[in-house]
């Protein structure tokens, strides 16, 4: 898979993304410095909501393939500039979160993203799942096999009923 990097105002769903994505259990863990994990590079909102932080973002995108700008489908505002993505050399796509929420506007959120300079856009809702596949499609790389495409083992062998032994 290719290694992605979450950036994203706190309480946006890096982190909730990052277990949605592993399969791991839903549980809320503040996140409190840059996790560079094996596919998935998790950091605190608080480094893109301070300026001085902002630059060790722009220099964790060298240890990742691809740039995952999130802002949530309830967010009010969005904290990046226009044309934003050209200043680093990875692809960079949109992920707006929260798709679920009746109160978000995921299209005003997008529109946000695309005016960041994010050509591709994921909606995705961590908490069911939705979306989450269309991500891992796209960091897909070759040979990598997907969890929906690991075959169900075999079903136990049937035992067979006492009243058939006569
Ligand atoms: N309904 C809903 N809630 C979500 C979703 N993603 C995250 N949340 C909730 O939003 C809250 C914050 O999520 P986190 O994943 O911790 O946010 P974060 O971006 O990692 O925040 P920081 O670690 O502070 O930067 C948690 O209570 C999550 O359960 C989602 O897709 N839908
Ligand atoms: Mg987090």
């Amino acid at each position: 898979m290719k290694k992605i990097i979450f950036m994203g105002r706190s309480e946006c769903g890096k982190t909730t993304l990052t277990q949605a994505m592993k399969g791991k259990e839903i549980t809320y863990h503040k996140t409190q410095y840059i996790n560079n994990f094996d596919v998935i590079i998790d950091t605190p909102g608080e480094y893109l909501q301070t300026h001085t932080l902002g630059h060790a973002l722009a220099l964790y995108t060298y240890e990742a393939q691809v740039v995952g700008l999130l802002l949530s489908a309830t967010e009010p505002f969005s904290l990046y500039p226009p044309c934003i993505t050209c200043m680093c050399n990875r692809d960079v796509i949109g992920i707006v979160t929260k798709i679920d929420d009746p109160k978000g506007n995921p299209q005003r959120s997008a529109r946000w993203l695309r005016l960041a300079g994010c050509k591709t856009i994921f909606f995705v809702d961590s908490t069911s799942g939705e979306g989450i596949s269309d991500i891992l499609e796209y960091l897909r790389e070759d040979g990598d096999v997907m969890p929906w495409e690991i075959p169900c083992k075999e079903s136990p062998k049937q035992i067979p009923d006492a009243s058939s032994h006569k």
